[in-house]
């Protein structure tokens, strides 16, 4: 496997399923981890710099403070690892939902393409354990996302990914503004409309079994002025 890949795993309140991925993802060889923690209550960052300390040298822990957010941690980890050495930086979830197993096959897909997403919605993608009303919203967002933005991405918000360095560099990371899934529709849409080539590999997205969710109604809120802002439209406009 690719010996300049890294991992970005953003965490909140993942204590039990912090140690179930970091091995999932250490199993394959040559990858790196950042942990990105939002000072979790449950005290997930303690938890992730023993991991730290038990991996030697391939994990790193970032305890971010001030202003909470999955998508300021995520900037904040893109920011770190252009900082070093990796050519492929990954993003995923910690919850179990997205599956370490896939990353090989992500990382191989990287090859050509500039971002490469993990997506439930092509042939062989599926979606476990989750409630009809999940799966609707899902399909809605989707669908939404790509009437209003003209992407041509089948799962746009998939949280899983893949990014060439030269991808993110591209990208003016300071001017993302949102949060949550509006963070992952802006952050695809800056890629494709910088000219970024985007590959698709079929997931098995699993509803986390362990911890809560943090999604909120003020996410899907901002999800749907988001398409909006970023075409640079206001709605219907
Ligand atoms: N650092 C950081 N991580 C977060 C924050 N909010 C969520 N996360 C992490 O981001 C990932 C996705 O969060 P989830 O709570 O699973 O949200 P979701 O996947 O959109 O919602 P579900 O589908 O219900 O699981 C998980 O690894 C969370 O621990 C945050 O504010 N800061
Ligand atoms: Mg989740």
């Amino acid at each position: 496997m690719n010996s300049e890949a890294l991992v970005i795993l953003p965490t909140y309140n993942e204590r039990a399923n912090l140690p179930l991925v970091v091995d999932g993802v250490m199993a394959h060889g040559g990858l790196r981890l950042l942990i990105v923690d939002d000072q979790s209550p449950d005290g997930t960052g303690d938890i992730a710099d023993r991991l730290a300390a038990t991996f030697g040298g391939r994990i790193e822990v970032l305890h971010r403070t001030g202003k909470r957010g999955l998508g300021l941690s995520i900037r904040d980890g893109f920011a770190r690892a252009l900082g070093g050495r990796a050519e492929l930086i990954c993003q995923m979830d910690a919850d179990l939902s997205h599956d370490p197993a896939s990353l090989p096959a992500l990382i191989a897909a990287a090859a050509h393409a500039d971002v490469t997403i993990g997506s439930r919605y092509v042939p062989g993608g599926a979606i476990v354990n989750w409630p009809y009303r999940r799966r609707v919203l899902s399909r809605f967002a989707n669908m939404y996302v790509r009437a209003i933005t003209r992407l041509d991405v089948h799962d746009c918000t998939s949280g899983f990914r893949c990014w060439r360095r030269s991808a993110l560099e591209r990208i003016p990371l300071g001017e993302v503004r949102s949060d949550g899934y509006s963070f992952l529709i802006e952050m695809l849409f800056m890629a494709v409309r910088r000219g970024c080539r985007v590959a698709e590999v079929p997931i098995t997205f699993v509803e986390r079994r362990l911890g809560a969710s943090k999604l909120s109604s003020a996410v899907l809120m901002e999800s749907l002025m988001t398409p909006w802002r970023v075409i640079g439209k206001p709605p219907g406009g």
